[in-house]
């Protein structure tokens, strides 16, 4: 495994509070196989590590590799035309009754083979790579049959086994009701949803259970079945939560102790007191609130005051946010939410490591994964200040390029 020594970087390490950024000017960081050794002051550097293999970063930027927490990568098909139908006044509720929305993407996710699944996840799963991004959370939910949810959970898996990232994956079997069950969302769950996460989590294809919360979905009464059903698995769960109304999902999943609740722009105070008090992590969607022209922004002022952790992430999935850019996602979370630079960018590395229930990564510091994105940037603020702008230097994934 290689070993090397980053020089005159500047070192956003997210690990000290009290330092924006966890910044480290004059740093170097030392890499031992896949692990960081050091990460510090130049002047600091213990002997052991001196030897190591140089390369001068010329005072470049580094951070932890970037993490996209919340996505639906794997689909089939696409909805460029819903997007047309939306421009010419049609609104999300009658493009879904018009045979639109995510019923179209299972009909065509249910036709896909598992390669074409696979490929179509690539090509997204490579932009988001081509920005740093080291680790991705993937979902199933456009299968909604047991055979489908598990072509999509295999497909995601192998994203990890084709590229140099690490995927976390998600059953979303609670995503929608599928026009076979139309009006009989609890008839889905017993038949469908709760025998599929059994068959799934049996062939090793689940890390995490996830439900979307909502009038057009569950009820919290319906998701706290499922919960049931993950907890009795030892599974961890998340929840979209609040993202078009409050049903009070998010103190449902907080009472669950998940690992995070997203959307979460009905949410209240009530539920971001349950968040705080479980220590679950909002995950912030800025590309589903731009998509659908939402004029509610979630409560980001009280979060900060009850000191609830915000990540964020794309949600790329293909109606509600085709966004496949995690760089743009932090400008729009500043500049669509007020979220600080350094929320942001907080959000994509230490916050949302922590919303995959990861330990080892997230922050510079010795003993943790040498996922590391290098940046053609004076400071942290550049990566989301641009737009549409990608200053990635180099990635390393594991401690190898
Ligand atoms: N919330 C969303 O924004 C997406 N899923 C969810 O639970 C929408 C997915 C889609 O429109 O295909
Ligand atoms: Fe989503």
């Amino acid at each position: 495994m290689p070993q090397r020594l980053l020089t005159h970087a500047r070192l956003a390490t997210f690990t000290q509070t009290g330092t924006p950024y966890g910044l480290i000017e004059d740093s170097v960081l030392a890499v031992d196989g896949g692990t960081i050794a050091y990460a510090g002051p130049a002047a600091d550097l213990p002997q052991a590590f001196a030897g190591f293999p140089k390369e001068n970063l010329g005072g470049r930027l580094v951070t932890p590799g970037l993490i996209d927490c919340h996505t639906h990568v794997v689909f089939g098909g696409d909805r460029a035309r819903e997007f047309e139908m939306r421009l010419e006044g049609a609104s999300y509720e009658e493009v879904a009754r018009a045979g639109g929305g995510i019923v179209s993407t299972v009909k065509a996710t249910r036709h896909a083979s598992e390669d074409e699944l696979l490929e179509g996840a690539l090509s997204r799963v490579d932009a988001l790579i081509a920005e740093g991004v080291t680790a991705i959370e993937i979902k199933s939910g456009y299968g909604l049959d047991q055979k489908t949810e598990l072509k999509m959970l295999r497909a995601a898996r192998n994203v990890g086994r084709l590229r140099p990232i690490t995927v976390r994956t998600t059953f979303l079997g609670a995503h929608a009701v599928p026009a076979e069950y139309q009006d009989r969302p609890d008839a889905y769950l017993d038949d469908i949803c709760l025998p599929a996460l059994d068959a799934a989590h049996a062939e090793g294809l689940v890390d995490a259970v996830d439900g979307f919360c909502e009038g057009i979905a569950f009820s919290p009464d319906q998701i706290a079945k499922v919960f049931d059903k993950a907890k009795a698995l030892g599974l961890p769960v998340k929840l979209h939560a609040e993202q078009l109304s409050n049903l009070g999902g998010t103190a449902l999943a907080a009472s669950y102790g998940a690992l995070s609740a997203d959307h979460l722009e009905y949410l209240d105070e009530a539920g971001v007191r349950a968040m705080a008090y479980s220590g679950t992590i909002a995950v912030i969607l800025p590309g589903a609130f731009y998509t659908l022209r939402e004029t509610q922004a979630p409560p980001i002022d009280l979060m900060r005051q009850h000191k609830v952790q915000m990540a964020l992430a794309t949600d790329c999935n293909p109606g509600s946010s085709p966004l496949a850019s995690l760089l743009l996602t932090m400008n729009m979370g500043c500049t669509l939410f007020r979220m600080t630079p350094e929320e942001a960018l907080a959000g994509v590395t230490r916050e949302a490591a922590r919303a995959l229930g990861f330990t080892d990564r997230g922050m510079l510091e010795a003993g943790k994964r040498a996922d590391l994105a290098i940046w053609n940037v004076q400071h942290p603020a550049e990566l989301s200040y641009r737009i549409g702008f990608n200053s990635l230097s180099k990635r390393i994934f594991g401690g190898s390029e």
